[in-house]
């Protein structure tokens, strides 16, 4: 086992995997910027080291200060969190060049999944089904409108350099590909350096579904059920669960079956991710995969009862996994509010400040993951998420009420949270029945501002 763990992030993540590595007996080093030197993580790790200023591209994502850190304290390894150096290449490379394991899977398939067109390719070869689409990259505009005449409109064209949104284009007809596809890989080469495009059929109302990963250095591959993540907005993902409300036995058999099938296929050692979208028939494809822990993973450690983080450790240090899948299966339900420091009546404007006043929810089946404190001050550098509610109840009925309830509790004042807009979305029928797509909260935004600034007057009156 690692003697010392540097930990190359900040905020909740941060104070994740210290918690982690506290209980399995690893020693801690923090990395800070000037910004971070009263943080939750810098406080609470062994050590703490100061990378830069505020900026992150001077201080989370300086790639020779985070290294500098871990030589000079002696860490034996690097735990990226997500974001920021999470699924960098070059940075994973550079650290086994220095000798110090990334906790991660190898350079080769963080950059093999990070070209999506190859990641699509590399996992159709594996058996895993992809969005009927171009094999590969188009070259032009000519090539892109003979594909989207073969599979037929609409296609949705694709940055290889994309994730997240960033670079998509949907075409409904032959008359608008040709702006859109300048547009796309415009934005594709301004956003990423790399102006590249695919072309896929266009699913109109699909879930976000995805398949929790852990492989290890022996070749063992297990998958840890589902995450239903089609809660967001401009794909930022508000409420995450596990199991989704549409995935059966069956269904969770057949998408994670096809999961391990595709980690396996490049080796994948770590904890990783493969998002599908799932269509209104129940037909699943690829879309991207995930190469890093991500936010939402405390949903599936609830059901499945396994600390992500430390499986994660484990794994790089070259223990074999004990986990077998016989023995992974689904226990209750969890719900996973992202609450950030922004305005939800505002278009979610970010919402930096001090905490005036701060209480946590508690009691039965509560989680909280966050690095806030009372009369912290949240600052406008980084990311706007500033804790995690989490759920756990018998099913997902109970979860639901179980997380009413919490977010009555949690009461943080000083800034706007996203905390009031959570409370609206979990009382919709929708929500409650479990009907929704990746579109429904473009859908009901409007209706929710209105009852959450309703709701704010009548408690005003009330005072
Ligand atoms: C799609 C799609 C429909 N059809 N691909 C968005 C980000 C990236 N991960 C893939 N995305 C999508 N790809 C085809 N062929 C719809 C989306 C999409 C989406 C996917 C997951 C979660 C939220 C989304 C919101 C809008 C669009």
């Amino acid at each position: 086992m690692f003697k010392k763990i540097l930990i190359a992030n900040r905020g909740e993540i941060a104070l994740r995997i210290i918690r982690a590595c506290k209980e399995i007996g690893v020693k801690t080093v923090a990395v800070y910027s000037t910004q971070d030197a009263t943080a939750s993580h810098t406080i609470f790790a062994d050590e703490s080291v100061c990378i830069g200023p505020p900026e992150s591209t001077k201080s989370y994502l300086n790639k020779a200060s985070i290294l500098s850190a871990a030589e000079i304290t002696g860490a034996d390894a690097v735990h990226p969190g997500y974001g920021f150096l999470a699924e960098n290449a070059e940075f994973a490379e550079m650290c086994d060049t220095c000798g110090i394991t990334f906790i991660g899977p190898s350079a080769d398939v963080i950059r093999k999944m990070g070209d999506k067109a190859v990641a699509k390719t590399t996992m159709k070869k594996a058996g895993v089904p992809g969005v009927p689409g171009s094999d590969g990259i188009v070259e032009s505009e000519e090539e892109a409108m003979k594909v989207a005449k073969e599979i037929g409109f609409p296609v949705i064209l694709k940055a290889v350099a994309g994730g997240g949104g960033k670079g998509m284009r949907i075409v409904r007809d032959e008359q608008s590909l040709s702006n859109s596809y300048m547009m796309a890989s415009a934005e594709a080469d301004a956003g990423f350096g790399n102006p590249d495009l695919y072309v896929e059929k266009y699913i109109e109302s699909p879930r976000h579904i995805e398949i929790q990963l852990l492989g290890d250095k022996f070749g063992n591959v297990v998958h840890l059920g589902e995450r239903e993540c089609s809660i967001q907005r401009r794909h930022q993902k508000l409420i995450e669960e596990a199991p989704s409300p549409v995935v059966d036995e069956k269904l969770r058999k057949k998408m994670g079956d096809v999961a391990v099938k595709g980690a396996k296929f490049v080796k994948y050692e770590s904890a990783g991710t493969i998002e599908f979208l799932l269509d209104s028939s129940n037909n699943f494809y690829f879309m991207e995969m995930n190469t890093r822990i991500q936010v939402e993973h405390p949903v599936t450690e609830m059901v499945y009862g396994v600390d992500l983080i430390k499986e994660q450790i484990r794994i790089a240090a070259g223990e074999e996994m004990k986990i077998r899948q016989k023995d992974l299966y689904p226990r209750g339900h969890s719900i996973e509010c992202r609450i950030n420091a922004e305005d939800p009546v505002n278009n979610f404007m970010p919402s930096p400040g001090e905490i005036t006043s701060l209480h946590f929810a508690g009691g039965p089946g509560i989680r909280i993951d966050t690095h806030i404190y009372n009369s912290y001050r949240v600052p406008p550098f980084y990311d706007s998420l500033i804790a995690k509610l989490i759920v756990h109840a018998r099913n997902r009925s109970e979860a639901i009420n179980r997380l009413k309830r919490a977010l009555h509790e949690f009461v943080i004042e000083g800034i706007k949270t996203t905390t009031p807009f959570h409370q609206q979305v979990i009382q919709t029928p929708e929500f409650v029945e479990g009907d929704f797509d990746t579109h429904f909260l473009e859908k009901i935004y409007d209706k929710i501002k209105e009852q959450i600034e309703t709701e704010e007057s009548r408690l005003e009156i009330k005072r």
